[in-house]
Parts: C-alpha cells; structure tokens; sequence
C-alpha cells in the first residue's frame, strides 16, 4: 500500500504568503511586483488546493481500502458558486489568507472579486447537487460527484434597452482557472451509434459508429472540520482524431475538424432549464456521455488493475444516485456493462444493477418527466435500446404475475413501443425513489407514480432537501454567524445545525433582539453598496427589503408579485393609501427564463418596465421601488439573501417540488410569504404557524377548482384591484403607451391562468397587509426572524444526508 501522509498543518499567515509568492514565481511566472489581484487570485487558490491534497490523497485510499460503500451522486448540473472562501474555510485558513494578501500588498475584496462563477447548473436541482456533495465532505461520506464539465454554463442574463432579456454564451473558461485539474490518464472512451450484430454463441455485440474521448476534471470538495476531501468529476468530451488528415490533405479545412466538433459539442453548452419535452438528440448524447465514463470510472476506481473483476461486490462498493431523470439511461449502460463487457447473466446482471441505483425525482409537473423518441435511443444507443425492451418485458411479466390489470400495465409501460419514460425506467430499476419535501412525495405517490407506488410501495420515500449553513449562513452572512455563536457561546452550531435550537430562548432577550435587527440593518446597508457598485442601483436600505429570487416559470407566479406591486404603486400614486400609512418597501426580483419560454420572457420585461416607471415617478419616492439585478447567480444569492426581510415562496400549491431558496432565507432571518408548497409546509411546521405569512389554496382546493372549471375572468371582474392592476398592464402604462406590449400575458392571465394567479390575488393581498402591521413594530418583527433562524436547523443539507444514508444508500462515514 502507498504511503499517505498526514494532511498538511496549518501554516502561519506569513508562511501562507511565501506560499503565495511561490505559486506567483513558478506556476504564474509573475513577480509579486508584477502580479494584479486576478494573478494572486490563482495563486492562493493553488496554494489552498495544495494544502487540501495530503485529505484528498487519503480519503481516496480510505475509500478505496476501507469497508465503508460509497456514494457516486451522478447529476447532469453542479452549481457550484464561487470556490475560494469555501476552500479557504474548510481548509482552516481564512485568517492567513486575509493577512497574507494585504502583506503582499492587495486588498482582500479585489482578489476574491477576481474569481469567476461557474455557472455548470440552472437552479435547485444544481446547487441542491453542490450542497449535498458538501454535506457528505463534512459528515466524512465517501462520495463522488459525477457530471459534466460544460464549456458554457447557463448564459449570462442581460437586458435590453425595452427590459426583455437578452442571453449571452458564458464562456467561464476565459481565464485560468484553478480549481479543476485535467487528468488525460484517467480518460474513458464513449461509444455511440452504428449497430448491434449476433454472435454464433447467441451473445450481442455492439458495433458503435463512433466514438468521444471522456477527459475527467478534478475539483477537490473538502469537508469542514473532518479532514476529509472527496471528488467532484466533470467530464470533458475530446476527438480522439484531432483532425481528419486525408480531409485536410486536400485542403478542405472546414471538413477536416468535422469530427472534432461533433465530439467536442458533447460537453459545449449546459441546457437551460426547459420544462417541457426538448427531445434533442444533443441532450441524450450529453446523458449517455458522463453517465457511462462515471460508470466506467467506478469500475476503474474500486478494482483497479483488475482484468475480471467479480462485480457482484460493485453495490457493496458503491451507490448511485440518479438526480432526477437525467442519468437514468446509466440503468441500461451498467446492464450492458455486465452482460456486453463482463460476460455476466441477465438475471445476475439485473439483481447487480437495482442494487445500485436510486432515483429522485424534482417535479410535479407531468410535462417535465423526460420521454425520448424510441427511434433516437435506437439510433444512437441500439443495445441500450434492446436491453430496454427487454427489461420492459420483464416488468410486464412481473406486473401480470403479481396480478396488475391489463390497462394499468400498459399505463405503466416503460417503453411504449414509440417512447421510452425515463422516470418508469428509473422507479422500476432502481431499489429507492424519493421525492424531495413530504408533500412532494406524498404527491409522487398518490398522483405522479401512483400505480408504481401501488406496486411497489416500499420502494417510495421522502428526503426533505436541506442547503450547506457553511456557504449559506457562514460565508454569506459573517455577522448573523457571529451573532448566533455568541448566541451559543460555541461554533458548533456549524456541523449541527440543530443547535441553532439554543437560539429560542434569545427570542425573549430584547437585547439579543436588537443585536439581530442591527446585523440585519447592515447587511442591508452592505447590499446596497454592492448594488451600487455591481449595478448602480439606489438604494434605501431604511425600506423594507422584499426578495423573490428563482427561475422565471409561470408556476412560481412571478405575475402574481408584480401584480401586487403595481397596485400598490397605483394605491400610493393615487392616495388611496395615505403616505404616512404606507411602509416603504424595495422589491426585488432575480430570475433567469429559458431562452423559449414566451410568457416567461414576457413577464420579465414587464418587471423591468414596472421597476422603470415605478423608480422614476416622484409620486411614490420613498414608499416604493422595484429592482431587477440582471443575471441571478449563486455569488449575487449570497449577497441578497442576508439582507433580506421578506421571502416570497408564492408558486401554486402542488407545483413546487421543494424549494431551497425558503431554506436560505429562513436560516439567514428573514420572514416568508408563502402558499402550503413544497418545502414551505415543513418550514411553518417548524418555526410555527405565527410566524409564517401563510396565504391561498391549498394543494385539494386548487384540484377542486380545476374540476370545477377554473374561470379567471371572473376574478378579474371580482376584485377591484385585481382589476385595476391588469388593466394597467393592458392600458400601455408600463410599455409607453402601447397597448399590445403585453398582451399575449394580458391574455393568458384572463383566458387560461393555468396556475390560478388571479384566484390567490385577493388573498395576497390580504397577508400584504398583515406584513405591513408587523414590520411596523420593529422588535417583534425581528423577534418572529429570529425564530425562524431558531428553528431552521433541520433544513441543513447535512441532515438531508444523514436521511439519504439511512433510508436510501445504507452506508456511514468513514471510520478516522
Ligand atoms: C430537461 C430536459 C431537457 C433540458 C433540460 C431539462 C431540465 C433541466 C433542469 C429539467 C429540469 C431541470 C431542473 C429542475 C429543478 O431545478 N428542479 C428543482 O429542484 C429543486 C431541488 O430539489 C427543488 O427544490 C425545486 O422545487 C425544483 O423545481
């Protein structure tokens, strides 16, 4: 066995800038005279991941040589945010950074500002991904993160002149970055297309068409305070033929990287959240792609030098989970990998097979389940096609024997003949299915895959999600982490977030009170210097601070805020309200739309023009001011989610799987507005009723109102201000004048208004008020805060961890 010697000791600030300076001379090739904040930058970052090196060897010998199964978390998305003050934390030397670099001469905010996001994610389920391979770091779980490293991530947002959104490819990679390493020896090759021929002995081989070369690169994930550091894998796609050389003797450039680009396009560009079906074949080349390197890579990694090694220990090794429907196609791969590549049995290879994965599953929304064209998987995968068949035969003789009717069998098909369910494959192929908030697997089990559930019902389970307290609440938020270990009299609270429970009792201190509604106080001044800076935004941080920040999706009801936002400008504007009754408020909004989603794009530059004419009317200065910081990204969350007051979590009951936004804001003191969705009903479980802004239907009076034939118009002639608030959409106030601006939204909200938006207004509106009256009294306001931070402890990702390792993946920490 090799040697693994002792992680690295901390080192002396002054020590940590020798370190610097070195990495400076040898691998920047710049003197410290020479070097600007983006070189230092690289340069401690190195110096960082060198310290964490030493953990990383060894947690990969321990994983390997120990009797611990480890967990492989196969996801299509890791949004991961910035990696410097994270590394810095958990490796123990903040201090010495903060020293080291003003010794050497800079400031502290121009390095770190230097670091630029990657955006390999579109939203929750990303950074619940980032969260998790977090969590397990820290628990000391041996787990490796699988994915794609995307050459562009989700593009960057801007708007134009007229507020709509404009999309620009984010190529991350410009620079140099630090954090991942390329390792060309660990490569796997991926196979694709042509076709499956017959052996004499009755055995198949498949004869692909073409191949890509899977380049994995390494980002180091080390846990906080446990010494260990597991491995996130992101795979690149290479040619194997850098050029066709016979193309190019001929000189026909163009031709001669054809196969180049058609490999490398495999890992371009992340999908930007679409959820309706994009059956593209780009897409399931992507899937295929880093699901059948990361299988192969286990295989290299658990029997390494091993020419036939007994897989049938590989479930005792590891397990896989399938985050949402993206990587279920590895259900196929690892059958085709037993039987094709190993020689194994079918019925060997199957019990190997549903040993190893679990699936969660995201949604509720029944268009969001991924279905391929049977003909597309044929194409590109025709054994995986065939293993598919055959599985599904044997489901559905599975099915019959344990006496299922006809009807129900064929709804329940995983291929249909024309189509493969990909959800199906994965709840039949797989040991666990969980969805991610009790009502959201609740759902999955009455509605979603209820006739799965009735077969199968041990099969099901919940895993409330959960965010990291270390990015979310430590870095984002120093003060309120000051405060709550003073509060605590111990940083503890840190890798147990349960102890924020000792904060309850502080709840009656009004001294502790007021110190919470000061951290609160400055955060908001903080946001506003970094909006001004960031954005050359004015604001007033003596306003009540009002967030909704997520993707845009008709669903989350983005309409149903900016429709209250513009009564109450038309209420202020016309002294309805008297302006001494009015509580000064800033909302902000913070949303990304997929490229093709038309309504999405539209209500984001309603947004804009609302925040426009809002902004410049001197009517309502003071009282009101709508913000919309363009390009919403984990580093702007970690700034505006500290500083916020009020959360909105306002999606229609049943749709929103979870959320984990309303997590972070909790844990970070803010109050929440929000209907009985997702995650929303565990977090007023826990902080209590009386300090949650509960409003709307719930999840039954909203299947009731569908039933019943949902009619949104007469909402609209119901509510005065529901009336007046579309009208003025309609009547061009917020588009210069022109009336057909909006009028494809106008339209919807007052035809089909599938989400019932204007059936919660009035109610909305009400709990608006309510809002109002509390944040006047400014103690007891903060006092209900500080519960909620009291009692968010069971929303650390560390707990979602635990869940999965108990009633999903079986397996425990590594022994020290
Ligand atoms: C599918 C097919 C083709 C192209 C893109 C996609 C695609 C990509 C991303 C479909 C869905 C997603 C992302 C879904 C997502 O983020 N879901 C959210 O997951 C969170 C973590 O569990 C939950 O908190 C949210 O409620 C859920 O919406």
């Amino acid at each position: 066995m090799t040697e693994i010697t002792a992680p690295k000791s901390p080192v002396t600030a002054e020590q940590f800038a020798d370190e610097i300076r070195e990495q400076l001379k040898y691998t920047q090739n710049v003197t410290t005279e020479q070097a600007t904040p983006a070189d230092v930058y690289v340069a401690a970052s190195k110096a960082v991941r060198n310290h964490l090196a030493d953990s990383w060897f060894k947690t990969q010998a321990d994983t390997v040589n120990g009797n611990t199964k480890a967990v492989g978390y196969l996801s299509a998305e890791f949004l991961m945010g910035k990696q410097l003050r994270n590394a810095l934390l958990n490796a123990g030397l903040t201090e010495q950074f903060d020293k080291a670099v003003e010794a050497l001469g800079f400031k502290v905010q121009d390095v770190v500002d230097a670091e630029y996001e990657p955006g390999l994610g579109n939203g929750g389920l990303g950074r619940l991904a980032a969260c998790f391979i977090d969590s397990l770091a820290s628990l000391g779980v041996p787990a490796f993160g699988y994915g794609i490293q995307y050459k562009y991530g989700i593009f960057k947002q801007e708007f134009d002149k007229d507020g709509k959104q404009v999309e620009t490819p984010d190529y991350w990679l410009a620079n140099e970055e630090p954090w991942g390493h390329i390792d060309y020896n660990r490569d796997q090759k991926v196979s694709f297309g042509g076709k499956v021929v017959e052996n004499a002995d009755g055995t198949k081989t498949w004869q692909p068409a073409w191949s890509v070369r899977a380049v994995p690169v390494d980002y180091l994930v080390p846990g906080y305070k446990s010494g260990r550091v597991n491995t996130l894998r992101l795979w690149s796609a290479k040619s194997y033929d850098e050029f066709d050389l016979l193309a190019f003797n001929r000189s026909e450039y163009m031709e001669a990287v054809t196969p180049q680009v058609k490999a490398e396009n495999i890992s371009k560009i992340l999908y930007p959240e679409d959820s309706t079906k994009v059956g593209k074949e780009l897409r399931l080349e992507q899937q295929y792609f880093f699901v059948s390197a990361s299988l192969h890579d286990a295989i290299r990694v658990f029997y390494p030098g091993q020419d036939k090694p007994d897989l049938t220990t590989f479930p005792n090794k590891i397990v896989f989970q399938l985050n949402d429907t993206h990587p279920v196609i590895g259900i196929p791969e690892l059958m085709r990998i037993l039987i094709d590549e190993y020689g194994y049995d079918w019925d060997t290879a199957w019990s190997i097979t549903t040993k190893t994965f679990n699936y969660t599953c995201h949604t509720l929304l029944p268009e969001a389940l991924e279905v391929w064209p049977a003909s597309l998987i044929g194409e590109l995968l025709p054994r995986h096609l065939e293993i598919i068949e055959k599985i599904n035969a044997q489901f559905e003789d599975e099915l019959k024997s344990k006496g299922v009717d006809k009807n129900t069998i064929k709804d329940m098909a995983i291929y249909t003949g024309d189509a493969v369910r990909m959800a199906y494959l994965a709840t039949y192929g797989g040991s666990h299915v969980n969805g991610v908030a009790e009502l959201h697997s609740q759902l999955l089990k009455d509605v979603t895959l209820k006739n799965f559930s009735d077969v199968y019902p041990d099969k099901f389970t919940n895993v409330t999600n959960g965010v990291t307290p270390r990015r979310f609440v430590k870095l984002a938020n120093p003060r309120l982490s000051d405060l709550i270990t003073e509060g605590l009299g111990t940083d503890k609270w840190l890798s147990d977030l349960e102890m924020l429970k000792g904060l309850e009792p502080l709840a009656k201190d009004d001294e502790f009170v007021k110190k919470f509604a000061a951290v609160k106080k400055a955060n908001k001044v903080d946001f506003a210097a970094y909006a001004k800076r960031e954005y050359g935004f004015e604001l007033d941080p003596n306003t009540m601070f009002n967030t909704m920040v997520k993707r845009l999706h008709e669903y989350k009801r983005q309409s149903l805020k900016i429709l209250s936002v513009i009564s109450t400008y038309a209420d202020i504007k016309s002294g309805k309200v008297k302006a001494e009754d009015v509580t000064p408020r800033t909302v902000f909004f913070g949303a990304k739309a997929a490229p093709g989603y038309y309504l999405a794009k539209m209500t984001i530059q309603l947004i804009n023009n609302v925040s426009r004419v809002v902004n410049n009317d001197p009517d309502v200065k003071g009282k009101l001011a709508v913000y919309f910081p363009w390009n919403y990204n984990v580093r702007l969350a970690q700034h505006l989610i500290p500083a916020t007051d009020l959360d909105e979590q306002i999606s229609q009951a049943g749709k929103e799987a979870s959320g984990t936004g309303n997590m972070k804001f909790a844990l970070n003191g803010a109050m929440t507005v929000g209907t009985l969705d997702g995650a929303n009903v565990e977090i007023r479980e826990r902080v209590g009723a009386e300090n949650f802004f509960l409003f709307g239907m719930t999840v039954d009076e909203v299947e009731k109102k569908y039933a019943e034939g949902y009619n949104p118009a007469s909402y609209y002639e119901a509510d005065p201000r529901l009336k007046h608030a579309i009208d003025m959409v309609a009547d061009g106030t917020f588009s210069n004048g022109d009336r057909n601006a909006y009028s494809p939204l106008v339209a919807d909200w007052l035809t089909k208004d599938w989400f019932m938006t204007l059936a919660d207004f009035s109610a909305y509106m009400d709990i608006q008020s309510e809002i109002e009256a509390l944040y006047a009294d400014e103690l007891e306001w903060n006092r209900k805060a500080l519960l909620n931070v009291a009692n968010s402890g069971y929303f650390s990702s560390d707990r979602s961890m635990e869940d999965y390792l108990e009633r999903i993946w079986h397996t425990a920490p590594l022994a020290d």
